[in-house]
């Protein structure tokens, strides 16, 4: 890491939109050093006030599906009028393996653009570390002046709830060209999609990505959106052949609309944080009971007491909760 900068500097420079500066302050962020840490926690504090201001995207959907080229050419679309930050995260490949070149290159044309800053979050960190990294990253990039900001997600598992929770808008993109695919998906994410957009319709698969959209639509039709005036869009979408992006982006544009209408960003927002703080004491509480030295002591010695008798998991079980309930309550 390039030397050290005291906070006031970092902080001038993010404020500047000093893109070595913030680089550099994205990386104290990142780093596992207490030092750093430390560091990063004040030019936190002192940006705060700068915050808030961006759209918060997230694209979300399996890996594959095009998310990467999506955001390269969506992206341009976007850069004609705003600032805009990409954040990607890539916790499979480490970091100097090249999961930023892997990005970089898939988005060369947009991160050549003079208003637009890519950045991949650091990998090999907790879920929740990688989570939290980029929501700190995100307030940097806001507090630099960024006012588009799009999280690229991995694509799996819990990383998606979380993420969910950082952003604004959730975009979910799909594959359209069979029906087991959209078997495949599951519930839990499609109901915390704000905009569903089949991918890869190119004009020779146009007509298969407009079916897949007819089954979307049946499929979400039960689901009921947070926001009351608000029913899910599905659309279709080829990025290689530039169709429809414009389109999606409207219809991300009347999103916040919405929420800004109806003053509701800020309760949208805190309920998202709300989950997040409960998600995140959850994780801890769970990490310190089960480092706890006691508590595995107890743990070992009702697990000697497994046989195979299925009745009796749950009351060893039942035994470990009463255990608890006794040092806590
Ligand atoms: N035909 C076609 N291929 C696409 C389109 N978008 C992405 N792809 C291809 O799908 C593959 C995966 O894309 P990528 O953006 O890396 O997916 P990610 O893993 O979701 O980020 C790449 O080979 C892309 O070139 C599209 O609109 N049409
Ligand atoms: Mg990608």
């Amino acid at each position: 890491m390039a030397k050290r900068l005291t906070v006031e500097a970092y902080v001038e420079g993010i404020l500047n939109k000093n893109i070595p500066v913030l680089s550099q302050a994205i990386s104290l962020i990142e780093s596992k050093k207490t030092e750093d840490q430390n560091i990063a926690q004040e030019v936190l504090l002192k940006i705060f006030p700068f915050t808030g201001k961006s759209k918060r995207i997230g694209i979300t959907g399996s890996p594959g599906v095009g998310k990467s080229t999506f955001i390269e050419h969506f992206g341009q679309i976007i850069a004609h009028q705003h600032a805009l930050a990409v954040l990607t995260i890539d916790p499979s490949s480490p970091i100097s393996k090249g999961s930023i070149l892997g990005d970089k290159t898939r988005m060369y044309e947009l991160s050549q653009k003079h208003n637009v800053y890519i950045r991949s979050t650091a990998s090999g960190n907790s879920l929740g570390g990688v989570a939290e990294a980029t929501y700190d990253t995100l307030l940097l990039c806001e507090a630099a002046g960024f006012e588009v900001i799009i999280i690229e997600s991995v694509g799996v598992g819990q990383t998606e709830t979380l993420i969910h929770q950082l952003v604004d808008c959730f975009i979910l993109l799909i594959l359209g060209n069979s029906g087991d695919e959209l078997q495949g998906i599951k519930k839990g994410i499609m109901e915390m999609a704000d905009i569903i957009v089949v991918t890869k319709a190119d004009k020779k698969n146009r007509q298969l990505a407009i079916q897949s959209k007819v089954e979307l639509l049946n499929a979400i039709k039960l689901f009921h959106h947070s926001l009351n005036h608000w029913k899910i869009p599905v659309e279709i979408c080829s990025a290689l052949e530039n169709y429809n992006l414009d389109k999606i982006w409207n219809i991300t544009r009347s999103f916040f609309d919405l929420l800004s209408q109806h003053q509701l960003l800020e309760h949208w927002r805190y309920n998202k944080r709300k989950s997040w703080f409960y998600h995140e004491i959850e994780r801890i509480v769970l990490q310190t009971v089960m480092k706890s030295p006691q508590f595995l002591i107890q743990l070992k010695k009702l697990e000697n007491q497994l046989d195979n008798h299925p009745k009796l998991h749950f009351e060893e079980i039942q035994k470990i909760q009463q255990w608890l309930q006794k040092k806590l309550l």
